[in-house]
């Protein structure tokens, strides 16, 4: 090529919009894509989520071609492969002699931090440019956080809703109401059939990337089969479409509930595709608003659904980069237990924890009450090591990135952020598990009890939480309640249920089946 742009794009930027492709010239410039060792096994991703990454790459790349855009593709098994990110980009660089190097900012602090070293290494310039694929640009996240003591989602989310003109007249929520969560917490009654969603069977690319997937990481978590997230823009798009028509009505009013067997129920399962750019966030809350007008789903449906793309995912992106690098490093609650085996074996007597694991592994996916209110509850209440949970989380979810997982965990799951994402830890006890599951049915353990043999162990565990950190957790109003009950309970009933969780974390921490 000699001259021209060397425009790199990362595993979860196979956008079309991107900012890296943004006036590129395909008599001059290369696109460089590389797979590489060292983004399959920064942590030992779930296989499944190495085979989506992969083969989302290989189609993007297939894409840009049939465009006539010259790609330099590396493929994980070229003997040439540096696998760096680094290293291919040097390579690129002496191969096709660019006049500069382009990419759109990585969505982790531990990328973004390496490629601020690579322009000395290349030497010639190496712009990193803004992702503007959110809907809240970092400054603009900054501007609207700097200056407010309680920086909370649900007033950048009505911020959005404005700026973006979703589900509003003129300056009102439609409705009259900007949240509708109260209905959004109802028990699913046995019987309901959800809509199954779309599967997408491997084509002869995704089969050729799971081979080399099992091959080269079968000692990662999970396997490769059944693999069935889309990996184009046109299956993403007919994901959310179905979604929209089939399963968008009653996802409101089921969204916190939990039942055995099936953890999608009416959940999108649109989050890998938008981490990975195969869907834009704007046009997915357009269609959304869309089917409600429409009269394909009630506002309460369309408006949970928008809160969560809109809101929740742009505010933890928000908070990741405001907060970064010292955010990996907060442990409010001191919390130091190693992660148990449980996280990955899924063997356990809590058929909770059983269910939550076992979907997790098998499917690379688990919905959003699963994360916190089952793994992520748990870890919070055993006091497990932030770090290792992080690290946990990372590792198992096929839309796992930095970005949205450690907000999640590290701020919203365990509140070792001391209160940056939320306002009080979301401890819950088993009569929570029980009211919006049907988990405790197939229990070795009895949710109504908290101390004896059959006792549920979220229950005494809650109480020894209040008690461990009720000094720390004194001064939050939200957190009054319990710790007042904790503080009226008879000292013998307080001592009981302290033995028992004593008992039960030291089995824990032996390795029994708990
Ligand atoms: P739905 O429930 O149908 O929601 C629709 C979309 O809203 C999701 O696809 C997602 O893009 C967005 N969304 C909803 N809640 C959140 C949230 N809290 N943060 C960011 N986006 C949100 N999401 C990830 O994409 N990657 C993660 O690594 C991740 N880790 C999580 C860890 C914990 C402890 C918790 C509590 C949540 C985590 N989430 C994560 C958020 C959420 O659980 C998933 O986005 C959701 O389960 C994905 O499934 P879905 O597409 O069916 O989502
Ligand atoms: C997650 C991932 C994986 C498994 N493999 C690659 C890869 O081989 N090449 C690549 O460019 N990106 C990969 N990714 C995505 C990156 O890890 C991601 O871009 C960063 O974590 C920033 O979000
Ligand atoms: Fe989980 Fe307790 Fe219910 Fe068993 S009884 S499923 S451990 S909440």
């Amino acid at each position: 090529m000699s001259g021209g742009t060397l425009r790199l794009v990362l595993g979860d930027q196979l956008s079309d919009r991107l900012a890296a492709l943004d006036g590129l010239d395909p008599a001059r410039d290369v696109v460089l894509m590389a797979e590489v060792r060292d983004e399959c096994t920064y942590v030992r991703h779930h296989q499944k989520k190495i085979v989506l990454v992969l083969s989302g790459m290989r189609h993007f790349a297939a894409r840009l071609r049939q465009r006539g855009v010259r790609v330099a593709y590396t493929a994980l098994d070229d003997p040439l492969n540096t696998h760096s990110l680094r290293g291919e980009m040097l390579r690129a660089v002496a191969t096709h002699r660019p006049d500069r190097v382009v990419v759109t900012a990585p969505g982790e602090w531990r990328l973004m931090d390496e490629m601020s070293g690579w322009q000395e290494r290349a030497g010639i310039p190496v712009e990193i440019l803004d992702d503007d694929r959110f809907l809240c640009g970092l400054r603009q996240f900054r501007h609207w956080a700097q200056g407010r003591s309680e920086p909370r989602m649900e007033f950048f989310y009505r911020a959005m809703r404005r700026r973006h003109r979703l589900l509003m007249e003129d300056d009102a929520p439609v409705g009259g109401r900007w949240n509708y969560d109260k209905e959004n917490r109802k028990r699913m009654p046995p019987g309901i059939a959800p809509p199954r969603a779309p599967r997408f069977p491997p084509d002869a690319v995704t089969e050729a990337v799971m081979a080399l997937v099992s091959d080269r990481f079968a000692d990662h978590f999970g396997d490769v089969e059944d693999f069935s997230f889309p990996v184009t823009a046109e299956q993403a798009a007919l994901a959310l479409d179905h979604f929209l028509a089939e399963r968008l009505e009653a996802f409101g009013d089921w969204q916190d509930f939990m039942r055995a067997g099936d953890p999608v129920l009416f959940h999108a399962l649109v989050s890998t595709s938008l981490n990975l750019g195969l869907l834009d966030p704007l046009a997915v809350c357009r269609a959304a608003e869309r089917a409600w007008r429409e009269g394909l789903a009630p506002l309460n449906a369309a408006e949970g659904f928008i809160r969560q793309v809109l809101g929740w995912r742009e505010y933890v992106r928000g908070m990741y980069w405001l907060h970064m690098p010292g955010y990996r490093h907060r442990n409010a609650l001191a919390a130091t237990r190693p992660l148990p085996p449980l996280y990955w074996s899924g063997e356990t007597r809590m058929n909770c924890l059983a269910h939550a694991v076992g979907d997790t592994r098998r499917n690379a996916y688990a919905h959003h009450i699963q994360r916190l209110m089952i793994t992520g509850n748990f870890a919070l209440l055993a006091g497990l090591d932030p770090a290792e949970v992080d690290a946990w989380y990372l590792v198992v979810y096929a839309d796992a990135y930095e970005w949205v997982e450690m907000p999640n965990v590290r701020g919203m799951a365990l509140f070792a952020d001391g209160g940056i994402m939320g306002s009080k830890p979301y401890a819950a006890s088993g009569a929570y598990i029980n009211r919006m599951s049907d988990y405790c049915r197939g229990c070795a353990y009895d949710p109504r009890s908290t101390v004896g043999e059959g006792a549920c162990p979220f229950n005494a565990l809650y109480w020894d939480f209040m008690a461990r950190n009720a000094s720390r957790l004194g001064g939050n109003a939200r957190m009054a309640m319990p710790l007042r009950t904790l503080d009226r309970m008879e000292p013998a009933k307080r001592a009981s249920i302290r033995a028992q969780a004593s008992w039960f974390l030291d089995a824990l921490d032996r390795g029994e089946l708990v």
